[in-house]
């Protein structure tokens, strides 16, 4: 399967992800496709809706102490629910939609996160740190939302001149 990855000001980030119900062939050949897109790309988080795929579906693989990414560490994460929340932290993210753009963003420090497997089998994680980060950052996803529409005013201004001027940057060279 070949995916590519949809880009802010794309309006199909927009879309509300739609729950996953068939755990078939077809689920997992975009997973699998999924994987080597994020590792590739420098990802450690991928929602499905990033590559034109609605569905309620998205990778993590969080680098470990050494700020190495393992196989191992691949994370298949479907119909996420958060049950408990609690803390906060806050951290720069970044996007894979959004290029070479970063901010501080405040999220919640623990979750406890109960979600399907590519079989369809019920899971229960307790998160806390960028694991937490992540899960949270990728949920959002689902529901059309972007990592920069959580900043203030004066930073989303800040972040739409700086990123106009990359993508004309980018369409000259
Ligand atoms: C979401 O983000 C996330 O701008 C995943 O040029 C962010 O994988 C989770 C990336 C922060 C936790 C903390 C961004 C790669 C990757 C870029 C990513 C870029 C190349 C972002
Ligand atoms: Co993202």
């Amino acid at each position: 399967m070949k995916l590519t990855i949809v880009e802010y000001p794309d309006k199909r980030l927009r879309i509300k992800s739609k729950e996953v119900k068939s755990f078939d062939e077809k689920l997992h050949s975009l997973l699998d496709a999924m994987n080597p897109l994020m590792m590739s790309t420098n990802g450690i988080g991928l929602a499905a809706i990033q590559v034109a795929h609605p569905i309620r579906a998205l990778i993590l693989n969080i680098p470990d102490d050494e700020g190495e990414q393992s196989p191992d560490n691949l994370l298949e994460i479907i119909n996420p629910v958060i049950s408990k929340k609690s803390g906060e932290i806050m951290y720069q993210e970044g996007c894979l939609s959004v290029p070479k753009f970063y901010e501080d963003i405040k999220r919640s420090e623990f979750l406890t996160l109960n979600y399907q497997d590519r079989d369809g089998n019920t899971k229960t994680l307790e998160a806390e740190g960028l694991l937490s980060i992540a899960i949270q950052h990728e949920m959002d996803h689902l529901e059309g939302v972007l990592f920069i529409d959580k900043l203030s005013y004066a930073r989303r201004k800040k972040f739409e001149k700086e990123y106009k001027r990359m993508l004309k940057e980018r369409k000259e060279s």
